[in-house]
């Protein structure tokens, strides 16, 4: 209870931040985007997890004026970006389901891309099957008015969940993000190569680029170069990090 009075005056005293993530293409080992991921500095616990308020934010309501500000904030980093010399070609902004359920939502994005002056398509919304959950029809609808817009779309953490390879057939997705637990633990484990490579195969058979998430170690990254998936986020390039670092990071390794 205390979280959520304090979060209306949270966001008025900008005590939110987003941390950035690197993406990075395998084929060139180059950074091509970020996840925006987002933190809460609070004056008395510190940085809160987003596992923490995230939920609550859902439950409350308070995810709406939330969700606006994530996505605000992000376009206008990768306009500031751009003006360091900094483009970024895809920088991911994570939605919630709740975030779906409202007839606006289209309104809402296409109005922080023009506020910002970027191009739609550096802007890529991540959601999960569960926005399906409530209203699918409703949900297929705005995705594809969304797709209209000209932003991208992928659908995250998958191989948790139902991960059901219908979402694959009817969505107009640009990004299949491979949770975590498709990579770790690999490397012994010969069933799980043979999913692994088998649902990039699938992937790219309908067009899709595949994004592996949580790379942690050397050995993790053979078995991804060898099966062709074209980009990585994880540990052993980078934690998400401030703005500022990212900048720093993306200078030197551009
Ligand atoms: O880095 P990490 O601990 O940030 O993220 C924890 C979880 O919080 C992840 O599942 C991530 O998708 C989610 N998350 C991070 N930032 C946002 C955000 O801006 N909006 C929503 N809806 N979820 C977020
Ligand atoms: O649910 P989503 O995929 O949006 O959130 C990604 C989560 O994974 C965030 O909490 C982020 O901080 C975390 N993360 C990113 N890279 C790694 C990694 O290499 N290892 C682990 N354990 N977590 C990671
Ligand atoms: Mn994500
Ligand atoms: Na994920």
């Amino acid at each position: 209870l205390m979280l959520e009075n304090s979060m209306f005056k949270a966001l008025e005293e900008e005590q939110f931040t987003l941390f950035y993530q690197p993406k990075i293409d395998v084929a060139t080992g180059r950074i091509y985007g970020a996840e925006a991921l987002i933190r809460w500095r609070h004056p008395d616990f510190g940085m809160v997890s987003p596992l923490e308020f995230i939920p609550l934010a859902e439950k409350t309501g308070f995810i709406i004026p939330l969700g606006e500000w994530v996505l605000r904030k992000a376009c206008m980093q990768i306009s500031e970006w751009e003006r360091m010399g900094l483009p970024l070609l895809s920088v991911s902004v994570n939605m919630s389901m709740i975030q779906f359920q409202q007839k606006q939502i289209v309104h809402t994005i296409e109005r922080a891309i023009a506020a910002a002056g970027i191009r739609p398509e550096q802007i890529e919304l991540e959601i999960t099957e569960s926005i399906f959950m409530d209203n699918p029809e409703h949900t297929l609808k705005i995705l594809h008015e969304l797709q209209q817009l000209g932003v991208k779309l992928s659908l995250d953490d998958f191989g948790t969940g139902y991960s059901s390879l219908s979402y694959l057939q009817n969505i107009p997705l640009h990004t299949l993000k491979l949770d975590k637990s498709f990579i770790s633990d690999i490397v012994s484990d010969f069933k799980k190569q043979m999913i692994y490579k088998s649902v990039i195969v699938i992937a790219h058979h309908l067009n899709l680029k595949v994004v592996t998430e949580g790379v942690e170690t050397e050995d993790e990254m053979s078995i991804i170069r060898e099966h062709n998936c074209d980009a990585v986020q994880g540990y052993i390039y980078s934690p998400p990090v401030p703005a500022a670092k990212f900048a720093q990071i993306y200078t030197e390794h551009r």
